[in-house]
């Protein structure tokens, strides 16, 4: 059945409830859904209903085109002097002896090895330092556009933003004129968690509000450095927070148009001081991804970070709105594998992402930062791994 017979079965269902059949029709209509819409969705929808709409907003924006991209990532330090409760990752300054902390020649390096690796980005995020600051950062990035002026720079959330830009007294906008000078082209979505400070306040008190998130990324947009959204779901947050933390991105999208995806991050329960608080299930990790593909209306791509929320659900996610599912990743990102992911060591060459995609029917795209086509894989076959220099195969390329 296509998307559109199953959004008309929907349309012709003499049981489904009248709002639900509003929702639907508003989604053909190409109308935007209320705040209160996007939770009656989560509460009372079911999946074969939120799949329908889902999927046929994404056929209609995207066909069966679903998007990767290849690059490698650079995690700073896993040091932070934030203590954010979900947290396996980090260790604070007292645990310095668990955690580790890179120069920037160790970053040179780690770019340096990629040399003759055809990534087209460079993933840049990690815990908070005090001599992480923004001249550091500022030489870093010079250095690794210097290196290799072709690859992306793609960097830092505003919780490393605020702290840096704070302790360099200047504004937002100083502080992105300097690092977008040195070479800085686009902003991961990482750090927003829920905004809404009744569940903020809880899990993550001491770090940058909603308010400065959003702010932080407005001054990037107006810059011109684009940037993605995510939303850690799945732990204390009740619905009218997730539809609250993607209502105050519709709105900043509205006004700057300026984020490439939305990334719904599932909370991992594994090593953090929320353990307790368990994971939610496969089905309401679908009704999630649909219920942000029918509310985020102004975002383009929607996206499933595979290392986090494992292979087969990023493949049945395409049938729930989903039509990017990031890069073909290696193992050096620990930020999942520490919270307890099934993917605890996360690499796919493209040969094996390529199949991924089409062995549920979907067509792979290899895409740049910005979502420019590089590489149709319906027209071109993946090329297999080649040894290196030293004759080891190609790494998986890293993601984050
Ligand atoms: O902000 C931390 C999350 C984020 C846990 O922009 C956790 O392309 C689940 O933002 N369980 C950082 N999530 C990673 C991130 C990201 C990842 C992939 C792609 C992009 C992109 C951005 O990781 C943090 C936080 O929300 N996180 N701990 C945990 N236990
Ligand atoms: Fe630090 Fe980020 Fe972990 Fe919070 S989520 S403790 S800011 S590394």
């Amino acid at each position: 059945m296509t998307a559109r017979t199953n959004i008309e079965h929907i349309l012709n269902d003499e049981h489904l409830s009248a709002p639900l059949k509003t929702i639907a029709q508003k989604v053909v209509n190409k109308e935007r859904i209320s705040f209160d819409e996007g939770v009656l969705l989560y509460e009372k929808a079911e999946l074969g209903y939120l799949g329908a709409l889902a999927n046929y907003i994404r056929e209609t924006k995207h066909g069966d085109y679903t998007y990767f991209n290849r690059n490698f990532h650079i995690e700073p330090t896993n040091l932070c002097v934030y203590t954010c409760k979900f947290c396996s990752y980090s260790r604070l300054i007292k645990q310095k002896d668990e955690g580790w902390t890179l120069s920037e020649d160790e970053m040179m390096d780690i770019v340096k090895s990629y040399d003759d690796k055809p990534v087209t980005e460079v993933h840049i995020v990690g815990g908070v330092l005090p001599h992480m600051n923004l001249n550091f950062f500022d030489s870093l990035i010079s250095r690794i556009k210097a290196h290799r002026p072709e690859l992306h720079i793609k960097a830092f959330t505003p919780v490393e933003y605020y702290y840096m830009f704070k302790k360099a007294k200047v504004s937002y906008q100083e502080g992105f004129e300097v690092l977008k000078a040195a070479g800085l082209q686009s902003m991961p979505g990482g750090g927003a968690e829920i905004f809404h400070a009744e569940v903020r306040d809880i899990i993550c008190k001491d770090k940058c509000n909603a308010e400065q998130w959003l702010d932080i990324h407005e001054t990037a947009h107006n810059n011109g450095i684009p940037s993605n959204a995510t939303m850690l779901y799945g732990h204390i947050e009740k619905y009218h927070h997730r539809v609250d933390h993607m209502e105050r991105l519709r709105q900043l999208q509205d006004k700057t148009g300026g984020f490439n995806c939305f990334i719904p991050l599932k909370f991992r329960s594994a090593n953090n001081e929320m353990t307790d608080v368990g994971e939610v299930n496969v089905l309401e990790d679908l009704r999630n991804y649909a219920v942000a593909r029918i509310y985020m209306d102004n975002f383009n791509h929607l996206k499933a970070y595979w290392p986090m929320i494992g292979r087969s659900t990023a493949q049945l996610s395409l049938a729930f709105g989903v039509n990017d599912i990031d890069g073909t990743v290696d193992d050096t990102t620990k930020i999942y594998s520490m919270a307890g992911s099934e993917e605890q060591n996360p690499s796919m060459t493209t040969q094996e992402i390529v199949k991924l995609i089409k062995n549920v029917k979907r067509h792979p795209i290899e895409r740049d930062s910005i979502y420019n086509i590089l590489t149709d894989y319906n027209e071109v076959e993946p090329e297999a791994p080649k040894p290196d220099k030293n004759g080891f195969m190609e790494l998986p390329v890293i993601n984050g």
